[in-house]
């Protein structure tokens, strides 16, 4: 039997590429600052809350210089959040920067996200160990976690942990939601004088962490590869049988990047994305009478097939459900300690949600079918946020149009077949090998992150930038986290966050989209990506998404 596979072990011999100056070695590199920065909204709340971390200047990595200290250190490091592809390869690139630098310093993997350092449970992190998880997806080497670290108790424990093993700096990679948590930790340690800095690293398949700074996070470019590959097969076969109408929903949890690039990618019939809707504030009837448009006039042709896509945030972007969904975040944080609420059946859940409610929400909730009422009340994630993957929004909608068709047929106005499929691509694209550009940008990630500790920075983020050239000329540096972020309403109070990036509706990437949507809908334009490629030629290997291509090239 065998005990990897053929193409994981020609990945394990993989060697990263490494951003520009980066290359020239860790001990050969000198840092830059700019100016101070503020925060991107709220600037006197989150000054106020971060004082000690807050505002400081953008770093950069320059050419040759002097030498960055080599003194002995130990590092913690955490994978946080949901699984992106790379992740390992951010440990490795730290790994090898930390044991170049001074082959004494150990790095410490805390396990099962961030609990893993409040509760001390760790491994650290050998060449036997490393060596077997280079450019391998997933974030087995030490799992992950969702757990929000805001608590003074949680602080001096992480604290004792790190005296223990003798570790004065610690590495979270993680999304929006992780970041913040890096930040409220580097704030802690620095007003308590503990000498130990907090350094980030951007990742998430959503693609929602990402600005001036930050060109893109880690996972998105493999994730919607992944995700592009399996709606080209399923477009193949849908226009093979011709009947059959897919409903692919997309992760993206609130941003619709994910779905924007899988249908740049492959050119489907429908395309929602969730920005757009909240614009025009479309209701949930209009998206409707949207898509069973276009399945009536395809079946005026003779299609009775097509593939529309469908983001997994869209439901907390229809105006009327977004005021429903944050009453309701409101109501459940209340509720959370109710006993008698707890022991409830759904019916009397059902009741007393209803009943607190004002009526238009009510209302709304009530129409909507048991399954998806029972969905929407699930619990919060640690952060607060709904878990929308649970959410079966696509079949949400088939059901509606077929309400809708049926009443389109009454009146003449739909005479063809209506016949579903409903997909759900998330979990799938979340651990896959990652390509050569997030196995390059992840390892220069990693190494960077090492390269800002040894620099003495606490409360950055570590930023790789000019991903669309080579990555001789990528420029590394470092972004401080206050400059992300702003003040949002979770679990009912108002909390500091890392702001999320949404699509941009005036940017070049939706205007893709929507300058080929009738086209894409009518006539069968169909791309069939295949699979990522990790052999053979650069044009084919080392290519980024379509996203970052046309953001850069603005
Ligand atoms: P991160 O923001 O932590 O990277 O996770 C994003 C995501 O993959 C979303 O797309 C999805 O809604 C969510 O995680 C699912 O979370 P879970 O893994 O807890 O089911």
């Amino acid at each position: 039997m065998r005990e990897i596979s053929p193409l994981q072990k020609e990945r394990l011999n993989y060697n990263p590429k490494l951003a520009g100056v980066l290359a020239k070695g860790i001990n050969n590199i000198k840092l830059a600052l700019g100016a101070n920065t503020t925060s991107v909204q709220d600037k006197e709340e989150i000054e106020k809350l971060f004082g000690h971390v807050y505002g400081k200047p953008i770093a950069k990595f320059d050419a040759v210089g002097d030498a960055l200290s080599n003194q002995k250190r130990n590092v913690g490091v955490i994978l946080s959040g949901g699984q992106a592809p790379g992740g390992h390869n951010v440990i490795a690139g730290l790994f090898d920067a930390i044991k170049i630098s001074n082959p004494e310093n150990k790095l410490y993997g805390f396990l099962g996200g961030p609990s893993g350092i409040v509760d001390g449970k760790y491994i650290e992190l050998t060449s036997e160990i490393m060596d077997k998880y280079r450019n391998t997806g997933g974030f087995d080497i030490i799992g992950s976690g969702r757990t929000k670290l805001e608590e003074e108790d949680q602080f001096e424990k992480a604290l004792e942990v790190c005296k223990k093993l003798d570790i004065t700096a610690i590495v979270i990679i993680g999304g929006d939601d992780s970041n913040t948590n890096a930040c409220l930790l580097a704030e802690w340690m620095a007003k308590n004088n503990t000498g130990i800095s907090v350094i980030g690293c951007p990742k998430t398949i959503d693609g929602d962490l990402k600005n001036d700074q930050i060109e893109i996070s880690f996972g998105f470019d493999t994730a919607t590869k992944t995700y592009a590959e399996l709606i080209g097969n399923i477009q193949r076969d849908a226009n093979s049988a011709k009947k059959y109408w897919h409903f692919i929903k997309l992760m993206g949890r609130s941003a619709s990047h994910v779905c924007l690039e899988a249908a740049l990618q492959t050119q489907p019939n429908i395309t929602l994305i969730g920005e757009e809707v909240e614009n025009k504030k479309q209701s949930l009837k209009e998206i409707v009478d949207y898509m069973a448009d276009i399945i009536a006039r395809r079946s005026d042709n003779g299609k009775n097939f097509g593939i529309a896509l469908i983001p997994e945030g869209l439901i907390e972007f229809i105006p009327e459900m977004k005021v429903m969904i944050a009453s309701l975040n409101d109501l459940l944080a209340g509720l959370e300690k109710d006993e008698s609420y707890k022991n409830a059946s759904s019916n009397e859940k059902y009741s007393i949600i209803t009943s607190k409610l004002d009526d238009s929400s009510s209302k709304l909730f009530n129409s909507l079918p048991s399954t998806i009422k029972a969905q929407l009340l699930m619990d919060r994630d640690p952060h607060g946020n709904v878990q929308v993957s649970k959410i079966e929004t696509e079949k949400l909608l088939i059901e509606m149009i077929k309400v809708k068709l049926d009443e389109m047929k009454k009146e003449g106005k739909f005479k063809g077949k209506f016949a579903d499929q409903a997909h759900f691509f998330g979990y799938e694209g979340r651990c896959a090998a990652p390509s050569n550009f997030d196995a390059d940008y992840c390892y220069s990630l990693g190494y960077n992150a090492f390269a800002l500790i040894q620099s003495g920075l606490n409360g950055y983020l570590s930023s790789i930038k000019n991903t669309t050239k080579p990555a001789s000329e990528w420029v590394a540096g470092g972004v401080p986290l206050t400059m992300m972020m702003n003040m949002e309403r979770r679990h009912g109070a108002m909390k500091p966050v890392i702001k999320k990036a949404l699509v941009e509706l005036d940017g070049p990437v939706f205007k893709a989209l929507q300058n080929n949507r009738e086209k894409w809908a009518m006539n069968d334009c169909y791309i069939f990506p295949g699979a990522i490629q990790y052999f053979g030629p650069s044009s084919v290997c080392d290519i980024t998404t379509i996203t970052l291509q046309l953001e850069q090239a603005k």
